[in-house]
């Protein structure tokens, strides 16, 4: 079957560790076999337990009360301690010899952009022969108005950039956005520079005019951003998002199939 593992990113409190839960649920229903692996040292707890977490190497709490770190030194020391001991991970690793992670990341955005653990993670995980598709959430709330969402494509957009490798973007927690604002949203997952422009203006001040135009523009011709709305009251909506993380890193029709698949080259070809 070859190894698959979704790196699910986002903020903090952006849903990601629900995202893991609706997907491990999700998967279990379709008897299909994938694995929780924890990369948060400050995680609290998780209806589906992890297959492999980090906090049996180092937990944040240990490490602010032994060293007396504040919570985001702390968990770069997390990180740079997990790095260190890179043989203990891949030894944890070691038991998915063919099979599909999802692995649950800290939100601190840190490890994204200013220093990059996120990205040694990922180049990892290949070099382990995994094909990674990177899983960034962004809240429903944060296209309550466009400054925020700029801000949240940017961080989506520097994550994507860093990591170099297959990239989603979500948007969750939709089930609680009211329908009437869902009719509203299309601009924001599949977006109009010129809209999303002229909404930014009429939120901020009139010397941004230019700057908003030309975030717009970025938006639009990178195509950066098209978000794939994650309801996790509905089946479709998860099996929908989850098709494109299959996709991204081309899991899938050959696992279908109850005869044994061809002998296939199943290298680094995702691009
Ligand atoms: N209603 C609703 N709440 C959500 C959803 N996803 C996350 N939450 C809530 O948002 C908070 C943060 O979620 P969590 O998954 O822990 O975020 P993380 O910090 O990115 O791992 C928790 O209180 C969750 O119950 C969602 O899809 N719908
Ligand atoms: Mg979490």
């Amino acid at each position: 079957m070859g190894r698959y593992c979704q790196l699910v990113m986002g903020p903090a409190g952006s849903g990601k560790s629900t995202y893991c839960q609706t997907i491990m649920q999700h998967c279990e229903a379709a008897k299909r076999r994938v694995h929780l692996v924890n990369l948060d040292p400050a995680a609290e707890r998780f209806e589906y337990p992890p297959s492999v977490d980090i906090r049996e190497l180092i937990t944040l709490e240990d490490v602010m009360e032994e060293l007396g770190y504040g919570p985001n030194g702390g968990l770069i020391y997390c990180f740079e301690f997990l790095m260190d001991n890179l043989d203990w991970f891949e030894e944890q690793l070691g038991d998915y010899d063919d099979d599909y992670l999802i692995l649950d990341c800290p939100g601190q955005i840190e490890l994204y952009t200013h220093i990059p653990i996120m990205r040694q993670i990922a180049r990892l995980l290949q070099q382990w022969n995994f094909q990674v598709v990177g899983v960034y959430c962004l809240e429903s709330q944060f296209i309550e108005d466009t400054a925020k969402y700029f801000a949240g494509v940017m961080s989506a957009t520097s994550a994507m950039s860093m990591l170099e490798i297959p990239h989603i973007n979500v948007m969750t927690k939709m089930d609680l956005v009211s329908e009437d604002a869902k009719d509203n949203m299309g601009r924001y997952f599949d977006p109009d520079p010129l809209l999303l422009a002229d909404d930014a203006n009429r939120s901020t001040s009139e010397k941004f005019r230019e700057l908003n135009m030309a975030i717009a523009n970025l938006i639009d011709e990178f195509s950066m951003v098209s978000f794939l709305p994650l309801n996790i009251k509905d089946e479709d909506s998860v099996a929908y998002v989850l098709s494109h993380a299959d996709n991204a890193i081309q899991w899938g029709e050959d696992q279908e199939p109850k005869e044994p698949p061809p002998d296939q080259d199943e290298g680094d070809d995702y691009e």
